[in-house]
């Protein structure tokens, strides 16, 4: 008995450090003017990879389907800039962006990743 939850303690384990470790942002190409749909979905944002034209605005309109508690919260460290997003209901984002440049933005934890670039 103990050897069996043991190994069910180390498979889990092995689970978390892949989760954390391993686990590459997926990326998506969306080359948009205007608004742009993120989902939120199976452990991951959709796009994750997002490359506009330089434009003062943009505007993000994330739809959060993952039920995880980890992706409540989405946050764009460089911008200064968190947003709740509420289950099943699209919340946008609109960020002034003046310079090009790379900005990241994560779940609170950072497990959840996306980049939006600024050509
Ligand atoms: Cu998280």
């Amino acid at each position: 008995m103990t050897l069996i939850i043991n190994t069910i303690g180390l498979l889990l384990i092995g689970l978390i450090i892949g989760w954390f470790w391993l686990s590459k942002p997926r990326l998506y190409s969306a080359k948009t003017v205007g608004l742009i749909e993120i989902l939120v979905k199976d452990g991951a944002y959709q796009p994750a990879y997002i490359e506009v034209e330089r434009q003062h605005e943009v505007t993000l309109r994330f739809l959060r389907k993952d039920p995880s508690p980890c992706a409540e919260i989405v946050t764009f460290g460089a911008l200064n800039v968190s947003q709740q997003l509420p289950l099943n209901q699209p919340v946008d984002i609109m960020l002034k962006l003046d310079n090009p440049g790379e900005y990241e933005f994560t779940c609170q934890m950072g497990m959840y990743r996306g980049k939006l670039i600024i050509k």
